[in-house]
């Protein structure tokens, strides 16, 4: 499974909802996939996608989608114990896991080998989990998280076909969009 097409099938069905994207090539391919104001694009703060995903999730009846990376999150393990001390109803974790650090010159991950991430969000009772390797079932879990109270965290194994563009965008532009379209509504 290609991670750009599962970014774009994640947007076809996220409607409206807030996604918060790991740094490097996950936000530059949901910005090509599709720019949208609910779209929180990350820069350089490895290890704390789905950590701000739990503090949006904790302040917002809406459910929030974290597209969260296995290196970045092996960096943090205690966001993953975080959420599931709290146990956010709203809050949808994706794993985009290709089993390295690739941005950085594609190191192999802990989950290149045998690291399980899914057995660690269980671990930390997190009870609605998968592992998904390819779009179909993909999408057909995330349908239910977005459905179904979570916390809900997905581990999709996924490929790589290059790198696109980086996305043209200023952080501080991000979170000004972001924070005005939750006053808007
Ligand atoms: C604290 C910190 N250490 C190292 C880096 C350098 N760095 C940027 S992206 C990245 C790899 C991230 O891996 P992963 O989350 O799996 O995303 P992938 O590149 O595989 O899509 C690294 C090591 C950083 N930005 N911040
Ligand atoms: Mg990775």
């Amino acid at each position: 499974m290609l991670r750009f097409e599962a970014t774009q099938m994640i947007l076809r069905h996220a409607g409206d909802r807030p996604i918060v994207a790991n740094l490097g090539p996950t936000t530059d391919e949901l910005w090509h996939a599709g720019h949208r104001d609910r779209n929180f694009y990350t820069y350089g703060n490895m290890g704390l996608c789905s950590s701000l995903a739990l503090g949006m999730a904790l302040s917002t009846p809406e459910k929030v989608v974290s597209l969260d990376g296995d290196g970045s999150l092996l960096m943090n393990l205690g966001a993953i114990a975080s959420i599931g001390r709290e146990q956010p109803k709203n809050l949808v974790v994706i794993v985009w896991d290709n089993q390295q650090w690739g941005q950085t010159g594609h190191q192999p991950s802990h989950t290149a080998c045998g690291t399980d991430l899914e057995q660690v969000a269980r671990s930390c009772s997190i009870s609605h989990t998968a592992t998904v390797r390819d779009l179909e079932t993909l999408e057909q879990v995330f349908c239910q998280a977005l459905e179904e109270d979570g916390p809900w965290f997905i581990v999709a194994k996924i490929e790589e076909a290059g790198y696109m563009p980086v996305s043209p965008i200023e952080p501080e532009m991000t979170l000004y969009r972001f924070r005005n379209s939750f006053l808007k509504k």
